[in-house]
């Protein structure tokens, strides 16, 4: 097999950079080792940044988001009492909060791709990267898990294979450097057939801990609560998610409604980074280089983000043979990475009870959310944020 560019990884990041390249005209093969079920089965992210939302639009893919996505004029913060109202829209001068599940964005991205003869080989196996500093590199892999090793010959590999996929390893550690953060609490997460019990998402930090009320449709809402992330999963039957949800997200005149749970699942929370996101000719994009806690919901942003700008770069290497934007990928895609590290990292430690912390931090904590309620200024950054940094020029 042959191709321009090889993308290891179905997932947000390859998905929107086949996109791309195939509205340039240039080839990519996208090899997946989850089933087309699987992927778009993929409970995960729930906002999308108002560009990329903009994008979906832009490569006609939007119909099913426009029918069925909610949009939000902001997001509402709960803390030691105080409930606010963010309005994101008037402070960032029309930007929404769009609530359209990764799972969803998935299945559009895909059966787009496909009608317009895209090529996404799912459910291979022993996926393995070759010849990266050289001039022909390729990628080897089975069909069908078990069928005959095949070669994918390509002037490019684009790894977009997540945290735990090949690509990122595939780099020298020599060539790599890497920045952890491990948090000492993790996410458990549902999905319950309830009614929404109200108009956007309320980001709680109360005395018990973090709690986040989101949604899936007027008949399905998504709940987080912050936990230990060793926790077994055993140890939280339904009524005491309930309980916990009602401590957690309770204000005067405002009642949470239950029902049944049917998705239950701890996630643990990092910050991570890998620098550099280039190596020869394999470059890596989204999880596959960087990872963020959920509290600021960057990280199928900062995938999609990735992938704008690679597509450039690969678009003007490819069809008019400058390679600048491509030598410069990682230091231009690592600089909104930062940002959007720094705020998912602001949101997380404002927003959670951190049991390694004493009074002195949790005050500090509060002292942040009531500087946002009372500064425009704060509001403002932190609205930005949230609805998607412009990209730098
Ligand atoms: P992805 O991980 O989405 O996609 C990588 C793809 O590569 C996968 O389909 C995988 O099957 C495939 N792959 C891996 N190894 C391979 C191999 N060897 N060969 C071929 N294919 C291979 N973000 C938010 O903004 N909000 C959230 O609430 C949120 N919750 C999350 C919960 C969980 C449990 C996880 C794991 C992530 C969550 N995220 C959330 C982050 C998530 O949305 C990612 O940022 C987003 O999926 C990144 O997209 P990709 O970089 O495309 O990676
Ligand atoms: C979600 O709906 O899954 C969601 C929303 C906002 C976040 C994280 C997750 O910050």
């Amino acid at each position: 097999m042959k191709t321009e560019i090889g993308i290891i990884g179905a997932g947000p990041a390859g998905l929107f950079l086949a996109h791309l390249l195939g509205r340039a005209g240039i080839e990519a093969v996208i090899l997946e080792s989850r089933t087309r079920e699987e992927v778009e089965g993929t409970i995960r992210a729930g906002v999308l940044e108002q560009w990329v939302v903009d994008l979906m639009r832009d490569l006609g893919l939007a119909a099913r988001l426009d029918q069925n996505a909610d949009f939000h004029t902001g997001i509402t913060l709960q803390w030691n009492g105080e409930r606010l109202h963010l309005d994101m829209r008037e402070l960032t001068g029309g930007k929404q909060v769009t609530v359209y599940p990764q799972h969803e964005v998935l299945r559009d991205l895909i059966a787009g791709l496909l009608a317009a003869g895209g090529d996404i080989r799912f459910g291979v196996g022993e996926t393995a990267l070759h010849e990266i500093t050289g001039e022909r590199p390729f990628i080897t892999f089975r069909p069908d898990k078990t069928g005959p090793e095949t070669r994918l010959d390509c002037a490019y590999i684009v790894g977009a294979d997540g945290y735990h996929g090949p690509s990122r390893q595939a780099i020298p550690e020599a060539a790599r450097r890497e920045f952890h953060k491990i948090y000492p609490f993790g996410w458990l997460g549902i999905l319950a057939r309830a009614p929404r019990s109200w108009h956007e998402l309320i980001y709680a930090n109360q005395a018990e801990g973090f709690a986040l009320l989101s949604t899936r449709s007027p008949d399905v809402q998504r709940l987080y609560l912050q936990c230990d992330p060793a926790d077994d999963l055993a140890l939280w039957p339904d009524r005491r998610i309930w309980d916990e949800l009602q401590a957690r997200l309770s204000a005067p005149g405002f009642t949470l409604i239950e029902g049944p749970i049917f998705q239950k699942g701890i996630i643990p929370l990092r910050s991570f980074v890998c620098e550099t996101m280039h190596y020869g000719r394999l470059f890596l994009a989204g999880d596959a280089a960087h990872i963020v806690p959920p509290t600021g919901a960057k990280g199928l942003n900062l995938a999609v983000a990735d992938v704008v700008v690679l597509a450039a770069a690969l678009i003007a290497r490819v069809q008019h043979n400058d390679g600048e934007k491509l030598a410069r990928y990682s230091e231009t895609a690592l600089r909104r990475v930062w940002k959007g590290e720094r705020f998912s990292w602001y949101m997380t430690t404002m927003l959670h009870r951190n049991p390694t912390e004493g009074e002195f931090e949790r005050r500090i904590h509060f002292a942040d959310l009531d500087f946002v309620r009372t500064s425009r200024a704060a509001a403002t950054a932190l609205a930005e944020n949230y609805v998607g940094l412009p990209f730098d020029r």
